[in-house]
């Protein structure tokens, strides 16, 4: 007799919706996702645990002996340390490498993005496209020098302006050039401050292009070539430099002056922005080529009066993530979420269309629109999903408006297919749109052009120093949690926070990018000034290639002066707090190498060498005047971030302005009483 066959299927856990998120509408949304049986990010998260070498940085799969695991034990820690791979590669070289490849994929993500920025760039100075135009003549001329690019020429002894067509076109193809030119350095790299130029060129770390040191990572990280940490590291400097200061910056500029420079403007955030009598259409990803079109093809009287027809009212567009925070500042479109909100966006039942390009999107987008009637819809050549509900529509910036006005119509079409909605009421007002132009015009003034108010206010000391807090959030954390406690620590104590991606759509969830929010959550000084000027204490400038935008922030605090003459001088540090992208590490290596103490949440996958780790969490300060940090709990990050500020305040002589300022401050308060 043939034995019964006893399948024993493990029973799968769900998340605790009050123990994964700090945000009501997440909460809500994922009830409600769990009610109807579909499954998301936080539930898989409860399912399957990270892998426990891995998580350290030393499983070395880099050929085919391997993968060659070799876990931190105890006996390791306590005795010699005689871990090896096959070929020998010892723990260093294995996390070095495996670190090195994050930020070459980073550095690639973030640069590819701008290459195809620059190529739209040139369609439009070649006059090849009619949906995309020169917007911000202004931002031109102020970057064409900065490519060696003259604005002006001689004619008959008379200087003369060159014509805006001539010059849109020598920066398009000197910026497309600096992905692949054969040789020379970025033409970025120079508008760093002086001293941190020549300490790049002097440790012979200049990127030379931006493609060619991702790959030079690729062939350094191949079995048997570099195993050296330090002449790794050496060329993660070069890639990410070639990121911070070259692709992302091109890409921010370049965007910029097609689509506008950001200025500060109203908006909301939260996914209680979707709408039940208007068409929802929920923009995903990170280049803004596609969703700028979007924006304009959806505010058309032709879609408009299309979206009538179907018994809408309007189309209310959302974003997530960075192509979100790209159309946030340039338009006020709303966030509807950030990162692990975006299968939540679908369980509304409201999503009549989510339209994705490139990074952060979740595969498993898919198989919740298939429980809605949301249409799915991918845009990019490189980024295709196997599902079979999902709609490719390759954009083409040849027809960009063509294309849009078609995905915006099939989500007008989707419209009356809608049957369990449910949109939460949760959102809240932010300003946003915020960059180094309007900082300067807010706390600089247009008669000195600089950011001397902002630097006067950091030595009297009512401003304790600038945050940089950027990027994602991780399902291994509580949902937004790490974001809003070390923000909220750091503006408790007087710390302007610059902030950029899944951050700034956090900050602007939980109310922090409003200029009343300085009243209730800031220290004395940074609230006078907040309220003086009219910003929030938390100033949101864009998207993960808008990093650069702080760099540039960075820079000109220096060039204000009386804060010293180099980045690493500054009171000034940045955070991760909830990162989970390569991109982070990039991001995280071109700050530490412009001389910024950068702290990550959660974990670094370097655990497992701890000679490794030391170097990057001690010894490169010495070499580039910023450091790695890794800190999991948000008030320790704080403190330790302001500890840092402490410290250079008070290398800079300034500590005891600021001790005046609270005496002050503190006297007042007695009078009052
Ligand atoms: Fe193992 Fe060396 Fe091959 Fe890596 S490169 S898998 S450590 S043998
Ligand atoms: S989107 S890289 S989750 S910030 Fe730029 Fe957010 Fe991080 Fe993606």
């Amino acid at each position: 007799m043939a034995e019964e066959k006893v399948v024993k299927v493990k029973e799968k856990k769900v998340a605790n919706p009050e123990e994964v998120t700090i945000d009501p509408a997440t909460k809500q949304m994922l009830k409600r996702a769990q009610e109807l049986g579909i499954e998301t990010v936080f539930d898989r998260a409860e399912n399957l645990k990270p892998c426990n070498i891995g998580i350290q940085g030393t499983c070395c799969k880099n050929c085919a002996m391997g993968p060659c695991r070799l876990p931190l034990t105890k006996s390791v820690t306590e005795g010699e340390d005689d871990r090896k791979g096959l070929c020998g590669a010892t723990p260093n070289t294995i996390a070095a490498r495996n670190f090195a490849r994050m930020v070459a994929s980073g550095a690639a993500a973030h640069s590819d993005h701008g290459r195809s920025v620059a190529e739209v760039f040139l369609s439009v100075a070649r006059k090849e496209t009619k949906d995309y135009k020169i917007k911000d003549e202004g931002k031109l001329l102020a970057i064409a020098p900065h490519f060696g690019v003259e604005t002006t020429v001689e004619v008959d002894g008379k200087i003369m302006d060159r014509s805006i067509d001539e010059i849109a076109l020598e920066v398009a193809e000197k910026a497309y050039a600096e992905w692949g030119k054969p040789e020379g350095e970025l033409y970025y790299l120079k508008r760093a401050p002086q001293p941190l130029y020549e300490r790049w060129k002097k440790l012979g770390e200049l990127p030379r292009n931006i493609d060619r040191e991702i790959v030079e990572i690729m062939h350094r990280t191949h079995m048997g070539v570099d195993q050296d940490y330090k002449n790794l590291i050496k060329q993660c400097t070069r890639a990410s430099l070639g990121d911070g200061w070259g692709g992302s910056m091109i890409a921010t500029d370049l965007q910029d002056v097609m689509f506008g420079t950001p200025s500060p403007l109203q908006s909301e955030a939260n996914l209680g922005i979707m709408k039940t009598d208007q068409v929802n259409i929920i923009i995903h990803g990170h280049e803004p080529i596609l969703s700028e079109m979007i924006v304009a093809a959806s505010q058309t009287k032709e879609m408009l009066d299309y979206a009538k027809t179907k018994g809408a009212k309007g189309i209310q567009l959302g974003g997530i993530c960075c192509t979100g925070n790209e159309i946030l500042q340039r338009h006020g479109v709303p966030p509807a979420g950030n990162f692990l909100q975006q299968e939540l966006a679908i369980v509304t039942g409201a999503c009549d269309a989510m339209v994705v390009d490139v990074q952060c999107v979740f595969q498993n987008l898919a198989n919740v629109a298939k429980c809605f009637h949301t249409k799915l819809i991918t845009t990019h050549r490189i980024a295709k999903m196997e599902q079979d509900n999902v709609i490719h529509i390759q954009f083409d910036e040849h027809h960009a408006m063509e294309d849009a006005k078609r995905i915006v119509r099939l989500a007008i079409d989707n419209f009356p297919n809608r049957k369990n909605v449910m949109i939460p009421k949760h959102k809240a007002v932010q300003i946003a749109g915020f960059g180094v132009e309007s900082i300067q015009y807010h706390l600089g003034g247009t008669f000195r052009g600089s950011y001397y108010t902002l630097n006067d206010n950091i030595i009297n000391g009512r401003i304790r120093g600038i945050a940089g807090v950027v990027g994602c959030n991780n399902a291994r954390t509580k949902h937004n949690e790490q974001h809003i406690v070390l923000v909220k620590e750091l503006i408790k104590n007087d710390v302007i926070v610059l902030s950029t991606g899944c951050n700034g759509i956090t900050c602007a969830m939980e109310g922090l990018l409003s200029p009343e929010t300085a009243q209730v959550f800031c220290g004395p000084g940074l609230a006078e000034v907040c309220e003086t000027v009219g910003i929030p204490p938390v100033l949101h400038m864009g998207s993960c290639v808008d990093n650069s935008r702080i760099l540039l922030a960075a820079t000109e605090v220096v060039k204000a002066g009386g804060l010293g003459k180099d980045i690493c001088d500054l009171p000034a540090a940045g955070a991760a707090p909830e990162w989970m992208s390569e991109k982070a590490i990039s991001i995280g290596q071109y700050f530490v190498a412009s001389g910024v103490y950068t702290l990550f949440g959660l974990m670094l996958p370097v655990d497992g060498a701890p000679v490794f780790q030391n170097y990057l969490f001690k010894e490169v300060e010495k070499i580039y005047g910023g450091k790695w940090d890794v800190e999991p709990d948000p008030i320790k990050m704080a403190q330790k971030m302001i500890a840092h500020i402490d410290k250079k305040r008070k290398a800079l002589g300034i500590d005891k302005a600021r001790e005046r300022v609270l005496m002050d401050m503190e006297a007042r308060r007695q009078l009052e009483a």
